[in-house]
């Protein structure tokens, strides 16, 4: 079992598809560990995009992020990390598969919907600067008809 952490980001607050999007993953059959509404700092911001830091996107980016409320959640499931990019789809929504969040919802990168961390490692640090140890582990009643 693995957990990822995902931002359903303010274009997505403001459009009013958070429950299109959080209904997207429990479907899937992702289990929602983590879940709140929020306003993001610059610092947080800055933070969890240090690796973008340099980039010529790098200041639109965290002033996007910072725009509005968004929702973060951390999400568990069989191969989580993977499950939830793939779920979310391609970066640039215009590439992105038809099925996809972005897919589906978007059209230009800088206003993509949602973020999913790209691996482990990633993950963990994302999961521990949003949440740290303000997670839910609970046993699903559907759990046994999910995962084998
Ligand atoms: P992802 O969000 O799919 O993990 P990423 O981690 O490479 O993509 O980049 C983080 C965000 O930064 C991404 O959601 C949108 C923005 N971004 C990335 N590359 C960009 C680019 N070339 N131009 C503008 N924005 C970009
Ligand atoms: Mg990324």
């Amino acid at each position: 079992m693995e957990r990822t952490f995902v931002i359903l980001k303010p274009d997505a607050v403001q459009r009013g598809l958070v429950g299109e999007i959080v209904a997207r993953f429990e479907r899937r059959g992702l289990k929602i560990v983590g879940m709140k509404f929020m306003a993001v700092s610059e610092e947080l911001a800055r933070r969890h995009y240090a690796v973008h830091q340099g980039k010529p996107f790098f200041s639109g980016l965290i002033q996007y992020i910072t725009s509005g409320p968004v929702v973060a959640m951390v999400l568990e499931g069989t191969d989580a990390i993977q499950v939830v990019r793939r779920t979310i789809g391609a970066t640039r929504p215009a590439e992105a598969e038809p099925g996809t969040i972005r897919g589906d919802l978007g059209l230009e990168i800088g206003r993509n919907l949602v973020h999913g961390s790209d691996g482990p490692e990633t993950a963990a640090f994302e999961i521990d600067l949003w949440f740290g140890d303000d997670l839910v582990a609970w046993s699903r009643a559907t759990d046994p008809w999910i995962f084998e």
